[in-house]
């Protein structure tokens, strides 16, 4: 069911590859900025070049276990794309030189965004294109036009997510604009997946085909990487078979203003802002910041955050009384729907791959009052 046709396609839709591992923020779909969305500019993550796709040539298949036979329903659905490299550098901070080769992906703040997308759910697309999928039918696979480099091989990106998330309604959507405007190539323009509340890894970009399959993805972005490993499971044991597949992301904050090691001249208070996000569907409820490293606490008040969203985070300010001059740590924890918080220390989420860096965000910064 797996055919990585990555050469055939290559060619045939013309695609260059241009291997940018980096982040790179954009705005050019992004001059209004609402305020829920756009504190930080939409971050672009590619594993591997990013395809050129004519819209005259572009065809969408689905295949696999599904029954044959268009229509549309279209939905707007608003997220947060959040990649779990989100937030490394602070992994890679506490215990330098361990962990995976991620070590070179040293991501901070930035790979997380908000964004509203137009599309239609892949149920009704699975519904109406193909009579729906077979019983045997436990996962949807999707493959992405880019190419993307493995231990000298070449693939193409291939993800899954199980098949409940696609049956439930408007968690997974095959999309074609972002922002009310059509979406950017950066973005994976002609079509991509959206996920809602599921790591950045499975919105698949550039998607050109979809498998209905009875196991998840064998390709490696799947089964060989995004996997969390227990801190116990010593270096050499980060075999495949002993990490688990990220897909729903936990509650996770961050402080973007001020920023680290920044200067704060002040009259006895000092305005802090951030973002909380919580994947899975649950929302952030309560937000609270800490001024000495985590003893005194003072709660965000609810007129101070943005709205409550299944899929997107929560903005919020908050003015903390500081009498202290000097070196101050401040930090930020959230409880979502689920009652779920954060770890207080990075060394309690530290995992081998280096991914999901929920522990509450902590940041220096320097007061004069
Ligand atoms: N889809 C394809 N085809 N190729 C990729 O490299 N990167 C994934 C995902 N979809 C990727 C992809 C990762 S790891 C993330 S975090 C999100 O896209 C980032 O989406 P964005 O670039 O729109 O911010
Ligand atoms: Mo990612």
């Amino acid at each position: 069911l797996i055919g990585y046709r990555w050469k055939e396609y290559h060619e045939a839709l013309g695609l260059k590859s241009v291997v940018d591992f980096s982040w790179k923020s954009r705005s050019e779909s992004l001059e209004e900025k609402p305020d829920l969305l756009h504190v930080l500019d939409f971050p672009v993550r590619n594993h591997g070049g990013s395809p050129d796709i004519a819209e005259d040539v572009f065809e969408l298949e689905i295949g696999g276990l599904v029954n044959k036979s268009v229509n549309q329903m279209e939905v707007t659905v608003t997220l947060v794309l959040q990649c779990s490299g989100t937030r490394r550098i602070e992994q890679i901070n506490e215990y330098p030189g361990d962990g995976e080769e991620l070590i070179n992906a040293p991501w901070g703040l930035i790979p997380t965004g908000t964004a509203v997308y137009r599309g239609v759910p892949l149920k009704k697309v699975l519904k109406i294109a193909c009579g729906g999928v077979t019983d045997e039918c436990k996962h949807l696979e999707f493959i992405g036009a880019d190419t993307y480099f493995k231990k000298n091989n070449v693939f193409n990106y291939a993800v899954s997510v199980p098949y409940r998330k696609v049956r439930a309604n408007e968690e997974v959507i095959l999309a074609w604009e972002m922002n009310g405007k059509p979406l950017p190539k950066s973005h994976g323009a002609p079509l991509r997946v959206v996920v809602t509340g599921y790591i950045g890894a499975r919105s698949c970009k550039w998607v050109y085909r979809i498998n209905a399959i009875a196991e998840p993805s064998m390709g490696p972005v799947q089964a060989q990487e995004y996997l969390y490993y227990t801190s116990q499971i010593g270096k050499q044991n980060t075999k495949y078979s002993n990490g688990f597949s990220i897909q729903n992301m936990p509650v996770s904050s961050a402080i973007i203003s001020p920023r680290d090691k920044q200067v704060i001249v002040h009259e006895g208070k000092i305005t802090l802002k951030g973002w909380s996000y919580s994947g899975g569907g649950n929302w952030v409820e309560r937000v609270e910041v800490s001024p000495d490293g985590g003893s005194v606490w003072y709660a965000v008040d609810p007129d101070d955050m943005t709205e409550k969203h299944y899929h997107a985070w929560r903005l919020w300010t908050i003015d903390v009384p500081v009498d202290a001059e000097g070196w101050l740590e401040f930090c930020v924890r959230s409880w979502d729907s689920s009652n779920n918080t954060e770890p207080t220390f990075v060394r309690s989420a530290w995992n081998w791959d280096l991914h999901v860096t929920s522990s509450c965000h902590r940041i220096k910064i320097y007061s004069v009052n």
